[in-house]
């Protein structure tokens, strides 16, 4: 599966339409993954701790420099001939478009100092859009490793991952965490990413479910989910306005421990009383699943990724009937555990599951959409894969 959806062929075949695009070979061809999100959802900016996997889905680049000014950018998903713009009139808000993502690094690589003279990028990729798995960060972290490669610009991952971050905040507008683009640049073949978001910190947790007879489902619901629109930013500004009432930099220093006393304060704040106590148990659930993780007892998180699912439903209120469906559904048919995974409004869920159960489970989840009458979801098996890295 894998090498159909990341390997030499992806590799090959934008090498070859970028020939046909700009007339000669790229200087590179480069794959940076989708993610899926284990435990620790609206964690991230509010400095909290999340725990993400690279998917074998990649956004695929190849890429030449230009020493002209000049970036030309192309992708084989849109219908749409070769964009070419001058790397110094790059704005933030300016361009609505794909092209936002790609052009959006550009500009914060040269905002942050790097001497970045241009490109032709020529893009493909195989994260599904808008199903929460971090297809744009794949498109922006693929896009900062070429230029970083072919500039030699030294800059590690986490590094890479904050100017994409930042190509996102500022150049496209949407308020999202570090979470999506640490995962994409930093995870490892086989592991979970464990991170702390305040400092970016990491370790990488051994997470090879195969070996434990065990399989991690992703079920995308096909709702499309756009972080851009008003709903996550709100839960954003309140979580702020929670930390601010506290007074804490961050919901992050709220102690799981000192969580009532917290809520106690702030007394008649319904909403807000309600994301924080999300965050806070959230956090304390990732310390949980670490933990369970590294004392070798896998099949115990799957309660813990339920009730983390509970918390984003009653709690964050970020769920929609068709995750909770399909999350209701997994648990009921015998799952050992289910949650939504990302920002949510849509998306997808993960489920977890004894490998001799995937296919009841997967029937089990289609019949109930069926009956629901929703959109047929798309159910696939997530495999903890390679983080960002050069492929030619
Ligand atoms: C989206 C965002 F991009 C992440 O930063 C994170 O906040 C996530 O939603 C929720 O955990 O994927």
């Amino acid at each position: 599966m894998s090498e159909s959806i990341a390997g030499e062929a992806a590799a090959k075949a934008v090498g070859e339409r970028f020939r046909e695009l700009y007339g000669a070979e790229p200087q590179g061809v480069w794959a940076a993954p989708g993610r899926v999100n284990l435990i620790g959802e609206h964690t991230d900016y509010n400095d909290g701790f999340v725990m993400p996997f690279a998917l074998p889905h990649t956004a695929v680049a190849a890429v030449s420099r230009r020493d002209d000014g000049v970036l030309r950018l192309h992708s084989a998903d849109v219908a749409a001939p070769v964009v070419e713009v001058a790397v110094d009139s790059l704005a933030p808000g300016t361009d609505k478009n794909w092209t936002a993502y790609p052009a959006g690094v550009v500009w914060a690589l040269r905002e942050a100092g790097h001497a970045v003279t241009g490109a032709d990028i020529h893009l493909a990729s195989t994260v599904p859009a808008g199903a929460g798995l971090s297809s744009s960060a794949a498109l922006e972290v693929v896009v900062a490793l070429a230029l970083d490669d072919l500039y030699a610009l030294g800059l590690r991952g986490w590094q890479l991952a904050r100017l994409c971050q930042r190509a996102e905040n500022v150049y496209v507008g949407a308020p999202v965490g570090i979470m999506d683009q640490t995962a994409s640049a930093c995870c490892e073949s086989g592991h979970a990413l464990f991170l702390d978001t305040r400092d970016l910190s990491q370790r990488q947790i051994p997470f090879d479910l195969a070996a434990e007879g065990m399989r991690l489902l992703v079920v995308d619901t096909r709702v499309k989910h756009s972080h851009s629109e008003g709903e996550y930013g709100k839960r954003r500004a309140d979580c702020e306005k929670g930390a601010a009432l506290l007074g804490v930099d961050a919901l992050r220093d709220i102690p799981y421990a000192g969580l009532d006393a917290a809520l106690e304060r702030l007394g008649e704040e319904e909403e807000v009383r309600r994301l924080v106590r999300h965050v806070v148990t959230e956090d304390e659930r990732v310390d949980r699943v670490v933990a369970l993780l590294e004392s070798g007892d896998t099949r115990a998180i799957g309660p813990v990724l339920t009730a983390g699912h509970a918390s984003l439903r009653d709690d964050f209120r970020v769920s929609c009937p068709e995750l909770d469906l399909a999350v209701d559904t997994a648990v009921a048919a015998g799952a050992l555990g289910a949650r939504m995974t990302g920002g949510g409004f849509g998306g997808s869920a993960i489920v977890l599951a004894e490998a001799t159960d995937v296919d009841a489970l997967t029937k089990a989840v289609e019949n109930a959409f069926a009956t629901a009458g929703f959109k047929t979801p798309r159910v696939f098996e997530a495999v903890p894969s390679a983080g960002a890295r050069r492929v030619r």
